[in-house]
Formats: structure tokens, C-alpha cells, sequence
């Protein structure tokens, strides 16, 4: 098969090719067999059009091989010939096309459309320098550029451009596309995942880190998934690529519509636009205009975009909720300010109650509102997050339209976090229960029946070790960190969020620090991973890694407690390492605040791969507790009632909870002499002036709960066999989390394509 590409393109066989060459080969292979020479026309029903700001891919080589059904066949091949699949793999850059969960989740969704068959393809922009690699300097983060485009990559030129006009300038757009095939599909049958890019963007105005000409708009629009809008011109270039990506989506989905010689006024009967997160909400005027362009009223056109418009919500943190001012997109895009106030004008009429006004008395444009008014759907990522939508964020909108609300928990392909990324777990689930479970992921179930099989149970740990083992090496070579594999790896692996409470860890850390010092040493030694990414303007975040940094530095040069505890912060954490983390971890950090964390999917990816969770209720953690048992999970913390009502009555002050002596020494700690004589204390201290007296998450909440909690999960560790059951529920129950069920129920009850 490979060597056919080889012959043709080099004129040798494989054995003869550099890993250059056959990397290139094989993503030619893959292209090959993804080319389909006619789309076929979307007969009756809809097509969907996904479109996000963050589609994070990961790496595509085991990927694209795995379900186009010739990994196997492709490793012999290269075997025989004294080459490695993983080595070729090596040269792929990651493409960083996403901050997180967000990101991941719509790359895992691409997979599961195509897997499922539906018609539909992805929508987003073509970002040349990702979010951004995270190097440490110091004990601090330091952003640099991620350049991932090359010559032969997964990216193909189309011949589709368009022209994207703003306010005071016009730009072309040209499309570029990946191909994503399903799992065992027939040749021909990928979709697309369309990013759309400018020909004027240059990556040569970087200077510095990631800093550049935030006003360039014509050489800077793609240059970055802009994670930094802490000053005005980062703001605005985040609306121009808001409003590039969705005016290129509106201009492709005219020109596909047409090409199936449907009329426009048709849209909602054959296209369904799923919006993920507000970022693309500026889908809804968009497409107004384009139809109020060929000659459909404004009130009919309002109509037309409401039954094709649906609305994903991820988040309820007050600073995601997105708002633009007016005057931002009188200035970016002031085409669109007339359908808006149109529309805000319409919604006043009906419902004068200002809690559901697009444009509110600050003449500001809140995105979520224009999603639910003018959308036919809005659905949450788990079941917490979206009763919590209905009965407090939202609750107004839920008051007028019931109908349109609707939950859809999160999942993840087991095709990249269970079959490519644990080959060890997965060829042992086939051989002990069949190959079943990889077209339906509730088939894991079956492993129940052997959670008092002495036999299945060392198997797992066994295989648990072996993955423990893997990552070690991976850990030394790649970033010459040292690990003891014979020590529990407890995991804390996602974007640094304050609500996330990595600094309840390092709380933990510190307690434990502190224990070893004063000779009570934990039975097996632990080791704390952290992986995670801050925003390059999130101070507090930042603090937060510098601590855990500092932390590491400190246990590292002592020679006794070294000897128990171990601290790593990997860095840049990406899909690649989480590839390599996961399979190896035995506690798995899930310790949000609750009600804070939409739903995460780091917990169902660790689930599946015989973690045990150690965690608050919230998000899909509740569901994950609701499946496993509690016996089977570590649950602590107060529930987010209580949380909620903490918040509404202003009830919660850190500085009581800093008074208990059992809390004290450990906030203090983080600005004695030790730490500061590592770090910047500047930085310790604005942390430990934060979480003394705010501490708006409520760390100090949970922390007595949190410790508690974690010893009798680090003591129940000892009884392997007893760990062992715990891990087989986990991976049998984790079937529910699979993607493919998440698309099937947004097919079933939002797209019916
Ligand atoms: C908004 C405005 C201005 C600047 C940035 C943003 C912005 C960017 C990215 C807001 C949010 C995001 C990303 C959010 C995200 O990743 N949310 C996560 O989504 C996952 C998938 O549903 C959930 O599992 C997580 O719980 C949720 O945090």
C-alpha cells in the first residue's frame, strides 16, 4: 500500500525513503484515499454546518490510519522494512488550533460526525502561529510561537475565495481543508473541517514572545488563536476574525445551498449552523444580511435564520459570557448594526423585561441572548450545567422558551483516547470481551462481569504499570524529568483556571511537604502531575504555575522528602502529552468549584483509561459518580446549592477560613522563606494576599475536605486488588461518555440531518 506512494513519488521502496519522505507519503496515502470525486447531494435533510473559533486537532498521522482502517497494515509494512510508525509520528507538529476543552470537544465531534455518517463538516479559522508553546523560564511561563503549517501537511488548498468586507477595509479570504474520515467508512467518505485564512497574514511581524502589531489587521488576522484581549486592539482583532470566520461560513453555505440548486429562502428546510460557544454567534445577522440581499425581508429573513441557528453554551463564569460594545462593531463591522438593533428592537417589543435585551442600557451586545432569541436550540454539556442554566443564568429565557432548551453531556472518540492512545488497554478489552465495544462503546459493561476475577483485575494494574512505565521514558527523554514508577501518579491535567483550584493541589502539596518534614511519610511515594496552559494576561494563573514550579524546584533538592513526594509540571501540555498522561494516571484531579465547571472531558478521558476520579460534584463529574458508584469514585466539597446561595448572599469570606489553624500554615507557607528564596516574591505574595482574603473560588471551602479526602484515596491505593475493581468499573462504565452517543442525541433532537 505505502510503498506504491513511495514508488510513485520517489521511485523507491520504503526501506530506501528518510522518515521525511515517508511521512509525507503517508499523508498523501491518507489524502488519497479521503478524495471522494463527487460530493454526494444532500438528498432529504439537512446539512450541518459546525462551526467554532478552536478545532484542537491533535496530531492526525495514527488518527487518519486508525479510521481509514490501515493502521495495521501501514506499522508492518514500514516494520518489514526497518522504519516505525511512532518515529514518523515524532515529526508531526501538533497544531494548536484551540485553548482546551472547548477546542477538543468540536475535534472529537468532527470524528464522531463522520463517523456516524451525517452530513456535516466543520467550520473554523486556520490559525498559522496556534495558541501559543509554553516554555518555563524562572519558574515562570513564557509564551513563544507555534508555527505548525509546513509544506506537507494535512492542510489542501482549495480554490475558494471570498471577500470579507469590514468597516474600513476589505479582505480576501481564501479556504483551506482537512479531511476527517470516519471510523471504518468507506473510502471517499470524509468530511471537511474548512479553515479559512487571509493571503496577506505574515508571520515575520512577531517580535518578542508572541508580541505584535495588534492593529495590522491585514497581516495579523490569522496569526494567532488570540488568546490575549486584555487591551482594546486585542479585542477588536478578536471580532474581525469573529466576523471573518462567520462571514465566510455564511458566503459557503449560499454557494453550497445554490450548487444544490436550493433557493435561498430554503436555508432552514436544508442547512442546520450549530454555534459553539458565542464566538461564531455573529453567524445570525450575518446570514440576515445575505438573504435581506436577495431580496427577502428583514422580518422574513429573522424567521429563516431562527430555524437554522443552534446555540452550544460552555460556560457560566461571568467573564465568558461575551458582550460587545456597540460602538466595537459599529467600528468592525458596522453592516451588521442595523440587523441588530432590528432584531434587540423586536425582542423589546415582546418582552420588556431588560434581562433579555440583546442590546442592555450600556448599549452592550450580550451574544448569548441573540443565540436563544434567534436560534430554534440551546443546549448545556452535562446534566448539572444545564439545569443550572435553566434555573439560574438563563432562567428568563428558560421562562419563555422551555422548548428550546435541551442537555447534551459531553463525550470523547475512543478512537484517539482509548484505541490509539492505550494500545495495551484496548487489545486486552478485545481479547477479554470482543472487539464489540469499539462500534458500541456500552459493550465495556460486559468487563463487569469480571470485577471479582482475581485474574481480569491484575491484568489491569499490570497494564496500568506498563503505561506508567511508558510515560516515564517519555518524560525523561522529552523534557529530562525523572519519575519513580513505582509511585502513584495523581494528575492534574487542563487549562489554569482559578476555578479549576490547581492552588487547592498545591495546598495539598504543601500539607504533604510538611508531613514528610516532620517524619510521616506516605506509604508509596506520590507524584503530583500538573499540565496546563494560562492565558498570557491571567496574572493569578500564572502565579498559580510559578507556585507549582517553585514547589517542585523545593521538593526536588531535598534529599528526604524527594524520597516520598514528587512535583512535575509538564510543559505545554497539549493533546500530544495528554496522549501520554492519561493512560498512565492513577488519580485523576477533578476538583473545580462546583458549578463552575461546565462539564470537562480530561475526567471521562482518564475514566476510560482505569483512573480513579477524586473530585467535586460538578459538571459531568456528577454523572461519572452517578454510573461508577460511590465507592468508585472520591467525592468532597460543598455542592453547588450551596455554592450558588454563597455567592447570592455574599456568604463566603476567606479571611475566616484563614483563621483555622489547620489552614493557615499552609496559605503562609507560600511566602516562607523557602519559597521565597526560590521564586519571585512578589508573585507568591499576590497569590497568598489573593486566596487569604478573596479567594473568589473558595478554595479554603474545600480544602479541609479536599486533604481528608485524598489520604483515604491514597490509602486505599495499598490494597491493589481493591484499586484494581475501582479502575475495571471506571473503564466499564465509561461507555456513556463515548462521542458518537453525544452526536446521535444532538442528530436526533437538534440537527435531524
Ligand atoms: C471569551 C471572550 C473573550 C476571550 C475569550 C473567550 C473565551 C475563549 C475560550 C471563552 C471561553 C473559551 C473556552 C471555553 C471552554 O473551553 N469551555 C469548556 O468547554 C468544555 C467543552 O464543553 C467543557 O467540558 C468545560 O467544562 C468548559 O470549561
Amino acid at each position: 500500500m505505502l510503498e506504491t506512494i513511495t514508488r510513485h513519488l520517489y521511485h523507491k521502496d520504503i526501506g530506501s525513503c528518510s522518515d521525511r519522505e515517508l511521512y509525507a507519503a503517508l499523508i498523501a496515502l491518507c489524502k488519497q484515499k479521503n478524495a471522494s470525486a463527487t460530493r454526494s447531494p444532500w438528498p432529504n435533510g439537512r446539512k450541518l454546518y459546525y462551526i467554532s473559533a478552536e478545532f484542537l486537532l491533535g496530531k492526525l498521522l495514527s488518527n487518519q490510519l486508525i479510521n481509514l482502517g490501515c493502521y495495521e497494515q501501514v506499522s508492518h509494512e514500514l516494520q518489514a522494512a526497518g522504519k516505525s510508525l511512532s518515529q514518523l509520528e515524532e515529526l508531526e507538529p501538533e497544531p494548536s488550533l484551540g485553548n482546551g476543552g472547548l477546542g477538543r470537544l468540536a475535534a472529537c465531534f468532527l470524528d464522531s460526525i463522520a463517523t456516524l455518517g451525517l452530513n456535516g463538516d466543520g467550520i473554523g479559522l486556520n490559525y498559522h502561529l496556534g495558541l501559543f508553546r509554553q516554555v518555563f523560564e524562572d519558574h515562570c511561563q513564557k509564551e513563544l510561537p507555534n508555527p505548525w503549517m509546513e509544506a506537507q501537511c494535512w492542510l489542501s488548498k482549495t480554490n475558494l475565495h471570498f471577500s470579507v468586507p469590514f468597516g474600513k477595509l476589505t479582505l480576501e479570504a481564501e479556504m483551506y481543508d482537512i479531511d476527517i474520515p470516519g471510523y471504518q467508512r468507506p473510502d471517499g467518505t470524509a468530511r471537511k473541517l474548512h479553515l479559512f485564512d487571509t493571503p496577506t497574514v505574515d508571520p515575520s511581524i512577531v517580535t518578542e514572545g508572541i508580541s505584535f502589531d495588534k492593529t495590522d489587521i491585514p497581516r495579523n488576522l490569522t496569526l494567532f488563536l488570540y488568546p490575549d484581549d486584555s487591551d482594546h486592539a486585542g479585542k477588536l482583532l478578536r471580532l474581525y476574525q469573529q466576523y471573518f470566520m462567520v462571514s465566510c461560513a455564511a458566503q459557503l453555505i449560499f454557494l453550497e445551498l445554490e450548487q444544490q440548486g436550493f433557493a435561498p429562502e430554503t436555508l432552514a428546510q436544508h442547512v442546520v449552523v450549530q454555534i459553539n460557544d458565542t464566538h461564531p454567534s455573529l453567524i445570525i445577522p450575518e446570514l440576515m444580511r445575505l438573504l435581506h440581499q436577495k431580496g427577502i425581508s428583514m422580518q422574513k429573513a429573522a424567521e429563516i435564520v431562527s430555524g437554522t441557528c443552534a446555540y452550544t453554551n460552555h460556560t457560566i463564569l461571568a467573564e465568558a459570557l461575551e458582550k460587545w460594545p456597540l460602538a466595537d462593531l459599529e467600528e468592525v463591522v458596522p453592516q451588521l448594526v442595523p440587523i441588530l438593533q432590528y432584531l434587540d428592537s423586536q425582542v423589546k417589543e415582546k418582552y420588556p423585561d431588560p434581562r433579555l435585551a440583546i442590546i442592555d442600557q450600556h448599549q452592550m451586545v450580550h451574544m448569548a441572548h441573540l443565540d436563544i432569541h434567534y436560534g430554534f436550540s440551546i443546549n448545556g454539556v452535562a446534566a448539572l450545567h444545564t439545569e443550572i442554566l435553566k434555573t439560574s443564568e438563563l432562567q428568563p429565557f428558560y421562562q419563555i422558551y422551555p422548548q428550546k432548551f435541551s442537555n447534551k453531556t459531553n463525550g470523547i472518540t475512543f478512537r484517539r483516547w482509548l484505541i490509539a492512545a492505550n494500545p495495551a488497554l484496548s487489545s486486552f478489552l478485545s481479547s477479554h470481551i470482543g472487539e464489540n465495544w469499539k462500534q458500541d462503546p456500552k459493550h465495556l459493561e460486559t468487563l463487569l462481569h469480571y470485577r471479582d476475577d482475581a485474574e481480569t483485575v491484575s491484568r489491569l494494574l499490570t497494564i496500568k504499570q506498563y503505561n506508567k512505565h511508558l510515560l516515564t521514558e517519555y518524560l525523561l527523554q522529552s523534557q529530562n524529568i525523572h519519575l519513580n514508577e513505582n509511585s502513584i501518579f495523581d494528575i492534574q491535567i487542563k487549562r489554569l483556571h482559578e476555578y479549576k483550584r490547581q492552588q487547592m493541589n498545591a495546598l495539598y502539596l504543601i500539607y504533604k511537604y510538611l508531613e514528610i518534614k516532620k517524619g510521616n511519610y506516605p506509604s508509596t511515594p506520590i507524584t503530583a502531575i500538573f499540565g496546563a496552559k494560562a492565558a498570557p494576561a491571567y496574572l493569578l494563573a500564572k502565579d498559580i504555575i510559578h507556585l507549582l514550579l517553585c514547589l517542585q524546584h523545593l521538593v526536588q533538592q531535598d534529599p528526604v522528602v524527594s524520597q516520598h513526594l514528587k512535583v512535575v509540571m509538564v510543559e505545554n501540555y497539549n493533546v500530544s502529552s495528554a496522549e501520554k498522561l492519561i493512560p498512565a494516571c492513577d488519580i485523576s484531579e477533578q476538583i473545580s468549584l462546583a458549578s463552575k465547571e461546565a462539564s470537562g472531558t480530561g475526567n471521562m478521558k482518564l475514566m476510560l483509561n482505569g483512573a480513579v476520579t477524586l473530585g467535586t460534584m460538578d459538571g459531568a463529574n456528577v454523572e461519572i459518580a452517578q454510573l461508577v458508584g460511590k465507592e468508585n469514585i472520591y467525592l468532597f466539597g460543598a455542592k453547588s446549592p450551596e455554592v450558588l446561595s454563597l455567592y447570592q448572599n455574599g456568604g463566603y469570606h476567606a479571611a475566616t477560613y484563614y483563621q483555622d489553624p489547620e489552614i493557615r500554615p499552609l496559605v503562609d507557607f507560600i511566602i516562607s522563606e523557602p519559597l521565597m528564596q526560590i521564586g519571585k516574591p512578589q508573585f507568591l505574595q499576590r497569590l497568598h494576599q489573593e486566596l487569604s482574603q478573596k479567594d473568589w473560588f473558595m478554595t479554603l471551602l474545600d480544602l479541609k475536605a479536599y486533604l481528608e479526602t485524598k489520604e483515604r484515596a491514597f490509602a486505599d491505593y495499598e490494597n491493589r486488588q481493591q484499586w484494581g475493581r475501582k479502575m475495571l468499573i471506571n473503564i466499564a462504565k465509561a461507555g456513556y461518555f463515548s462521542s458518537d452517543r453525544t452526536i446521535a442525541e444532538y442528530n436526533r433532537d437538534i440537527w435531524r440531518v
